[in-house]
């Protein structure tokens, strides 16, 4: 297996000449070449038809390379970069990308800049970026569900949108849907797990969308515990399966969602795993479910011969069952050369806002930046039992398993919850609930955009740097 292919900066060169070259060959709108030197990526498109012109290229380079220690590597690379970007949006505007499609990716994928292996991409902090972030629009996307369309719902604030993750020792590569999409040609991508999973697959399903302009060639089939998002043109799908403990439990049906005496089976996972076989990437999460009560209930016996008698576990030794019975089944039924696994650990909860000192807000309802003091430990409430169990489970399997660590760097964003802005029991909160924010704020899921396209920026750096 070859992993993190490092870029060899000078056949970057010749074959961004080459490249050139090309489109040369098959363009001949000259206007499009001699336009390219004044370039810039399409975000700022934007911005530049309201101000100036010609000053964005260096404001982005500046701001691609302020953390980074590399500056000078970096600008050299955002050059070509830049200038690669701007050659497709042509294309695309155009509406030539289909002669030249395949020459388009492979040159796109070679100029990708990837961060080194030893890299700790969940180690660093989070950056004011109106530029970049967010990823879309909020109304580009429309199969975003009426739970995270936070602007929609009537947030008045935005800025929890324009926030990008800045690792310490490394830069994230920008995200680019065909990149990721060519990867997945012919390939299925699951999430499973709870809701905020399928937060994220949401998140997911918007960054590649915006890929297909056209309606009829992505479609979207929710059924049950299972929802798919197809891409035609490329036979890709993006999808999310219901599993909130991974196991069993009497919590599987999707829709029926206020069971509050939860019970599961620990040992008992084939009725789920069923259906993630012949999967080419998977996601798991388990958490928020494990959160209500301080003990778990585990049946005696099993749901199917209505059995009704339980025990009452710790959390952490149910959850280490549960683990260990979802990593014997990966291990048992994943063959690692052809199929990805990741593991998110958990996403925080915002509740008590005497914990980020703010002694006068009220759950998350208040808050419209991140955390960005990192002088103190930070203590949102989050059960970091659970983390050093799923850290350790995962990083002892036999199948590689990519932890994807993203539970301390949402412990800053307090501002990026939906809040008062979101459905509960699936109608959008009504005026008088929104005036009681102790009561109805949702401090649990997220906005979109926001906080879950960061996670899914770790998802594709991982993704695209291991094949
Ligand atoms: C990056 O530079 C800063 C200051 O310029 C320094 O404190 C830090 O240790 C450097 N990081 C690395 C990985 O070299
Ligand atoms: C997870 O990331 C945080 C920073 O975001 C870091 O402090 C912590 O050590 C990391 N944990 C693991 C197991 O990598
Ligand atoms: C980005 O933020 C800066 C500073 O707040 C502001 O001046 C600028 O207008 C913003 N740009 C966009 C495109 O929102
Ligand atoms: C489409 O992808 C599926 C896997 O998701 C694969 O089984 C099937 O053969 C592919 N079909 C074509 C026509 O490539
Ligand atoms: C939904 O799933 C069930 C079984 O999982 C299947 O029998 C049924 O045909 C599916 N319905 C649709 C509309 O896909
Ligand atoms: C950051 O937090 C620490 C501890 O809460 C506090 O002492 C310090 O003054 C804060 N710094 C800033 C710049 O707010
Ligand atoms: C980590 O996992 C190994 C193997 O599963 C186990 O032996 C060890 O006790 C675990 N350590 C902790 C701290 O949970
Ligand atoms: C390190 C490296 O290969 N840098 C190159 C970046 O691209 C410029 C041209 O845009 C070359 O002159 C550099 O040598």
């Amino acid at each position: 297996m070859k992993l993190w292919k490092n870029n060899n900066l000078s056949i970057c060169v010749v074959v961004l000449f080459m490249f050139l070259f090309g489109v040369f060959m098959y363009n001949e709108n000259f206007k499009s070449i001699t336009n390219f030197p004044f370039s810039w990526p399409k975000a700022q498109q934007v911005q530049e038809e309201e101000s100036n012109t010609n000053t964005v290229t260096t404001t982005v380079t500046v701001q691609r390379g302020t953390k980074n220690n590399d500056t000078i590597t970096l600008t050299i690379l955002n050059t070509s970069e830049t200038q690669d970007e701007k050659i497709q949006e042509d294309q695309d505007s155009e509406e030539t990308q289909d002669e030249n499609i395949g020459l388009e990716e492979v040159e796109e994928e070679k100029v990708e800049f990837l961060p080194p292996k030893e890299c700790d991409l969940f180690k660093g902090e989070w950056v004011f970026d109106n530029v970049t972030h967010p990823l879309y629009k909020e109304e580009q996307c429309e199969f975003l569900t009426e739970q995270v369309t936070c602007m929609k719902n009537g947030r008045p604030d935005s800025m929890y949108q324009n926030w990008r993750w800045q690792p310490r020792d490394c830069s994230l590569p920008k995200f680019k849907g065909r990149v990721l999409l060519e990867k997945l040609r012919g390939k299925r991508l699951m999430f499973v797990g709870d809701s905020l999973n399928r937060n994220q697959w949401e998140s997911m399903v918007c960054l590649v969308q915006s890929v297909i302009p056209h309606q009829h060639r992505k479609s979207m089939n929710k059924n049950g515990s299972l929802s798919i998002f197809t891409i035609q043109d490329y036979n890709a799908t993006v999808e999310f399966y219901w599993a909130p403990f991974l196991v069993e439990s009497n919590s599987d049906d999707p829709k029926m969602h206020s069971i509050l005496n939860r019970i599961i089976m620990p040992e008992s996972i084939e009725k789920h795993g069923v259906n993630w076989k012949n999967v080419d990437y998977l996601i798991f999460n388990t958490y928020i479910w494990w959160m209500n009560t301080a003990t778990m209930k585990v049946l005696r016996g099993s749901f199917d011969e209505g059995s009704m008698e339980y025990d009452e576990v710790p959390r952490p030794i149910a959850y280490g069952r549960v683990l260990k019975t979802w990593s014997k089944w990966v291990e048992d039924n994943i063959d690692s050369t052809t199929t990805k696994v990741f593991f998110n650990s958990m996403s925080p909860l915002h509740i008590k806002s005497e914990s980020w000192n703010n002694p006068d807000g009220i759950k998350c309802a208040k808050e419209t930046t991140p955390i960005l003091n990192m002088s103190s430990l930070l203590q949102v409430g989050t059960d970091h039992r659970l983390f050093i169990i799923a850290n350790n489970v995962t990083q002892s399997m036999k199948v590689h398993v990519n932890f994807l660590n993203i539970t301390t760097l949402s412990e800053l964003r307090k501002d990026a919850h939906t809040s008062i802005y979101t459905i509960r029991q699936g109608k959008l909160l009504t005026s008088e609930q929104k005036a009681d924010p102790a009561t109805y704020a949702d401090c649990i899921h997220w906005c979109l955009p926001g906080l879950p396209d960061t996670w899914n920026e770790f998802l594709y750096t991982l993704i695209i740097s291991q094949s």
